[in-house]
């Protein structure tokens, strides 16, 4: 086995979004595209020689030919050892919890998360450091750098490494294990929640169903949901990891998650409880019975029933949320007297604060919620606490989210989807936008007035990083907002978000659709961005 130096050219697009590198699988399967990327990770991270790495990803196509290239590419850069899930299977929460655990250098997660996968579809892959998260800004930026300028990399001239036998086999001087994919971050839930109050639950009759969308997290919620806590045989559908997620898409919303929707909404025999997770698991949607839970009331919710739970019964140092998510958990914090962080979208700049101590619970309106446990979101660790609440609490989806809606006031939420639109049309409606800074201040809209609007910027309290132009908010003067950003995840043409929030105090108007008690807010967003007339489109791709 010898270790080859092969010549390369630099490619000029392999700047990490969002959450890492995410491209159309055959971007990847270009000659020496993933091997560039790689390089440029290993030359960027100065691990020591005989370090230690996680690898897994969520099972997609692509998956395992992208594992044994990066196997061989550890081997000749001087890793000592890589712990990689059987069968390559790793969820993002399980890796962070691994990396942890084991206390490893870092870990490389392969996943394009919510997008779809197969041969026509989406692969990704990131880096996540020693804390378990996904590497900050200076070090997805010095990685892009780094790749504008690779000559060459290295790699190991060898055979594929079984990935389905457990333990340990040599790949020339570095050990690769092959590890359960599972019981690490099993273990973990059981350290956190009350597994005999939710068992006893499930034992009363309560009915769950997780939808896991033919994704990683299949037989994790079969492990912990059916094995471990006894949910009735069936409970978690889709449970097989497929390489194309069965032609689906994998992201779990009202819109891509209409199988459970329909379940969970179904005349005379709803569960009281759905759930559902995305490619790589990191994601949830919590359903009740003919009930949905927005992402920003959910994490609201977890935070004020936080003290119900045995892993945080000593109470939250902080909470952070991402500055298009709704404002609710800043009341919760408020009543806790504890801090809330607002911080640009993207998991990563949550890293840096929990290390920290700052905070404890962290979410986004993008489905995600998470805390201090790992370093990434989970989305079974939301359910299991959704779980414990009502193990506790006794009372439905539906009646918990009232009476918190009555006890803190309710934010309205919604979020708009342009997907897949030319870019500089794009590009346009933002320009547009903060061009109009000057004019609309003061302007009335209705019964709305601008108060004031600006591009979001965020200085990391931490490390003191600065990062600019996080999205264009344009806030009301009763704390309503509307929020344009651009997404970092998409991989074709550009997806332009709309956020749209409305505060209400009072309890009569919390029965209202939330698209009903937007529509001004709605037209609103319309106006000021020109955005149909710039775009050339009606109507947005997904409203959640
Ligand atoms: C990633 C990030 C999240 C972010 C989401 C959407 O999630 O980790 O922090 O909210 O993308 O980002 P964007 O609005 O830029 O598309 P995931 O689940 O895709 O890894």
């Amino acid at each position: 086995m010898s270790i080859r130096n092969i010549p390369t050219t630099p490619f000029s697009d392999q700047k990490p979004g969002t959450s890492g590198l995410r491209k159309k699988v055959r971007v990847f399967q270009q000659a020496h595209y993933l091997e560039n990327f790689v390089q440029a990770i290993f030359d960027s991270i100065a691990a020591p020689k005989g370090a230690t790495l996680v690898l897994g990803g969520d099972g997609r196509y692509y998956n395992q030919t992208a594992i044994q290239t990066i196997l061989k590419m550890a081997a000749a850069n001087g890793f000592g050892k890589v712990l990689v899930g059987r069968g390559g299977i790793l969820s993002t929460p399980a890796a962070s919890c691994v990396i942890r655990k084991h206390k490893t250098f870092g870990g490389i997660i392969l996943s394009a998360s919510h997008n779809p996968g197969g041969a026509d579809g989406d692969f990704g892959i990131k880096y996540n450091s020693s804390n378990g998260g996904p590497a900050t800004e200076t070090v997805t930026e010095a990685i892009y750098a780094k790749s504008k300028t690779l000559g060459s990399y290295r790699i190991l001239e060898a055979e594929d490494v079984s990935l389905y036998k457990f333990g340990s086999t040599l790949l020339g001087n570095m050990q690769v294990e092959v590890i359960d994919p599972v019981s690490d971050y099993a273990e973990l839930m059981e350290s956190l929640f009350d597994f005999t109050a939710i068992r006893a639950l499930f034992a009363s009759g309560f009915r769950i169903k997780f939808d896991a969308m033919h994704a990683v997290n299949g037989p994790y919620a079969q492990e912990i949901l059916e094995h471990r806590l006894g949910a009735a045989p069936g409970s978690v559908m889709n449970a097989l990891p497929l390489e194309d997620f069965g032609g689906g898409h994998p992201d779990p919303n009202l819109t891509y998650a209409h199988e459970l929707v329909e379940i969970m909404y179904d005349e005379d025999d709803a569960p009281d409880f759905g759930a559902a997770s995305d490619g790589d698991g990191d994601r949830n949607m919590i359903l009740g019975n003919h009930f949905f839970v927005t992402p920003s009331d959910s994490l609201a919710l977890l935070a004020a029933n936080a003290t119900l739970i045995p892993g945080y019964k000593q109470g939250l140092a902080g909470v952070a949320r991402s500055m298009p998510t709704s404002a609710a958990v800043d009341r919760v914090a408020q009543a806790l007297n504890i801090p809330c962080y607002e911080t640009p979208t993207g998991w990563k700049f949550f890293g840096n604060l929990m290390d920290a101590g700052k905070v404890t619970l962290c979410g986004e309106e993008s489905f995600g919620t998470g805390s201090s446990h790992v370093r990434e979101k989970d989305g079974l660790w939301a359910v299991l606490f959704w779980l414990n609440i009502i193990a506790v609490r006794k009372q439905s989806v539906e009646l918990i989210v009232r009476e918190h809606w009555a006890k803190y006031g309710r934010n309205f939420y919604s979020r708009y989807d342009y997907e897949g639109l030319p870019t500089e049309a794009a590009n346009g409606v933002m320009q547009h936008l903060r061009a109009s800074f000057a004019t609309l201040g003061g302007t009335q809209f209705g019964r709305y007035t601008v108060k004031t609007c600006d591009d979001f910027s965020y200085t990391d309290p931490v490390d003191k990083s600065i990062s600019t132009a996080q999205g264009v908010r344009i806030i009301f003067s009763d704390g309503s907002r509307i929020v344009f950003r651009l997404s970092g995840t998409g991989t074709e043409g550009a997806t332009l978000r709309v956020y749209l929030e409305a505060f209400e105090a009072d309890e009569e108007h919390h029965h209202l659709d939330a698209q009903v008690a937007l529509k001004d807010l709605i037209d609103i967003a319309l106006q000021i961005s020109e955005l149909r007339q710039r775009t050339g489109r009606e109507q947005p791709t997904v409203i959640t």
